[in-house]
């Protein structure tokens, strides 16, 4: 006899389209609205990575957007495990990187009658994302996969979200079952007018629903500067003495293109510093890349082309950018090309691709080579100092030392992900990421607790790497908990835990302004056997003679499959000295 073949549930069209998109792997934490989504796509072959905290989910959906460059998925349940996601939700939509966040709902006929988990989700919701879809009918649901595809990616970049709601994703038999149930019986009037009411509801969600529609997988609007932008570029760059190239996150969010725009920074032959996702474009030792003194660099450029940075904080609103220099600003977004300073040339489009177009019609100019040789004179004394700073030797370690150690003993497959103050700034000067996207940070928000999630991203998206979490001891709190995540998964990640007892770089200001360490200090708290509690190894350094053999061994750990913690008590040091955090 042949059995015709069981029909699709909800769950399982979310997962079709899903696989269709090319999804490898969805990060969640379980729930009942949202369970077939995860049945489903696990029986299609889509590797379920389940979490301790729904932040993490979506922190790590957004790494792996920034490395792979196809929107990262992550699925969590409705009510509050929607809210834990806000604040990972701002985080991706603030650093432009595009994913998807499924989340569940209470049933479509129960919403706003006091469902169990039923809130309101848009209005919490849609400031964050670029759409909130919301799905009231069965054969919305593959399509609404297929927008949110073609959305997160075009354009500016961001997360999307979509709202699927419980009696949308079981299989039809059991939720017509269920009205039936919650319909009763009865016959009074009351009665049989719920069981028209509640037939027709169900009658509507699954109306055209027989034969789902082919996922459609939508191309992606990738917006171009115009010819004449990159023409008065490269006018503006022929006519310059002292040309400065800036990079961000933007400028690598087609992560595929990281070599072609590597390339094009090599021809255009300008002096460029990194920042963000780019930080390792140009690999360790390109002698285009400045580290060090980036402000008097812009102070002194008399061309300044930003590729995917707006004129923030990080460039003092624009301040550290000559009045009379020329401006050119390559952007997805209009409004960021224009943040708080008008650039002489806005081109609007992908800033990876505006390079490309610039490096095949600008020319190297002889005079640059003088401009070149003088900065790098200056990151080369910069680089003296801080050697000098390394030698310090204090009763703990020195954690310019210890970086410069990192540096050295990190495999050329290393990848950094940064979450932290002090501790991470001192990374971000010293260590050299080694290839393109193997450097990872919040972004513009700034925000702490980024480590567990983004190591994770990465790791499944870079399983040959090495992948490091440069932690503060404050900010290794918020993630310490997915340790058992990373044993559960066999995930080897390697955290490094700059374990000075403090919130230092709030610590730093507060004491010096308001006088009252309140609320900065911290405890020299045992993070390593905190990992080795949930399985993975801990190791404790205390000393920097220790620190070599420490890192050895945190690598050969890792290579064998484990994840571990290396707690590193901290001296300590002047190096932040000076750097505010406001
Ligand atoms: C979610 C969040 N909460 C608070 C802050 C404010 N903040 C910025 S840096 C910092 C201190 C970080 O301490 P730690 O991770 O130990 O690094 P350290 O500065 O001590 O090296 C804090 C609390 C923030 N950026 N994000
Ligand atoms: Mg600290």
């Amino acid at each position: 006899m042949n059995a015709s073949p069981p029909k699709l549930h909800g769950g399982d069209r979310v997962a079709a389209s899903l696989l269709a998109h090319g999804v490898r792997c969805i990060f969640t934490l379980c729930g009942g609205h949202i369970s077939p989504i995860l049945t489903a796509s696990k029986a299609r072959g889509i590797r379920i990575v389940d979490v301790r905290d729904e932040a993490t989910a979506v922190f790590a959906a957004d790494a792996s957007a920034r490395l792979s460059g196809l929107p990262g998925v992550a699925a969590v349940t409705a009510g509050p495990g929607i809210t834990n996601t806000i604040t990972a939700l701002k985080n991706a939509q603030l650093a432009q990187s595009p994913l998807i966040l499924i989340g569940g709902a209470a049933p479509t006929a129960l919403q706003g009658r006091g469902a169990l988990q039923d809130i309101a989700q848009r209005p919490l919701v849609e400031p964050h994302v670029k759409r909130f879809i919301k799905i009231r009918r069965v054969r919305e649901l593959g399509p609404a996969v297929d927008e949110a595809f073609a959305l997160a990616a075009s354009g500016v970049p961001g997360p999307v979200f979509i709202e699927c709601p419980v009696d949308l994703l079981y299989d039809e038999v059991s939720i017509r079952q269920w009205y039936a149930d919650a319909a009763g019986k009865g016959t009074s009037i009351a009665d049989r007018a719920l069981r028209w009411y509640l037939n027709r509801h169900v009658e509507k969600m699954f109306a055209d629903s027989e034969r789902p529609a082919a996922p459609q997988v939508r191309e992606v609007d990738v917006p171009r500067a115009s010819e004449t932008s990159v023409k008065a570029a490269a006018a503006a760059l022929a006519r310059a003495r002292k040309p400065l190239l800036v990079i961000g996150s933007q400028a690598l969010v087609r992560a595929d293109d990281a070599a072609k725009v590597a390339e094009a920074v090599a021809k255009l032959g300008i002096p460029v510093y990194l920042s963000g996702m780019a930080r390792g474009l140009l690999g360790r030792h390109s002698r285009l890349q400045m580290r060090h003194q980036r402000r008097q660099a812009l102070r002194e450029a008399d061309c300044v082309l930003l590729a995917g940075v707006p004129c923030d904080f990080r460039l003092d609103y624009g301040k550290h950018v000559r009045r009379s220099a020329t401006l050119i600003a390559a952007n997805r977004s209009a409004k960021d090309a224009r943040l708080n300073r008008r650039p002489d040339v806005a081109a609007i489009g992908d800033a990876g691709l505006f390079l490309q177009a610039l490096a095949q019609s600008a020319r190297v100019a002889p005079e640059w080579a003088s401009w070149v040789d003088q900065l790098r004179a200056r990151d080369a004394e910069r680089e003296v100092e801080i050697d000098h700073q390394a030698e310090k030797r204090g009763e703990f370690v020195n954690p310019v030392a210890l970086f410069r150690a990192l540096e050295r003993e990190a495999g050329d497959n290393a990848w950094l992900v940064a979450d932290g103050g002090d501790f991470v700034a001192t990374a971000s000067y010293v260590m050299h990421p080694r290839a393109p996207l193997s450097w990872l940070d919040p972004g513009a928000f700034g925000t702490l607790g980024v480590g567990a999630g983004f190591a994770l991203g990465a790791a499944l998206c870079r399983p040959e790497a090495e992948v490091w979490i440069v932690y503060g001891d404050g900010a290794c709190g918020y993630g310490l908990v997915e340790f058992d995540t990373f044993v559960r998964h066999g995930i080897p990640v390697i955290a490094l835990v700059g374990n000075d007892a403090g919130w230092t770089q709030i610590a730093r200001e507060q004491v010096k302004m308001l006088h009252d360490d309140v609320a900065t200090v911290l405890a020299r708290t045992a993070y390593h056997e905190v990992a080795a509690g949930f399985g993975a190894e801990g190791i404790l350094v205390r000393t920097m003679a220790e620190v070599p053999a420490a890192l050895a061994r945190a690598r050969a750990l890792a290579r064998s499959g484990k994840a571990v913690l290396v707690n590193v008590w901290l001296d300590p040091t002047e190096f932040r000295e000076g750097s505010i955090s406001m």
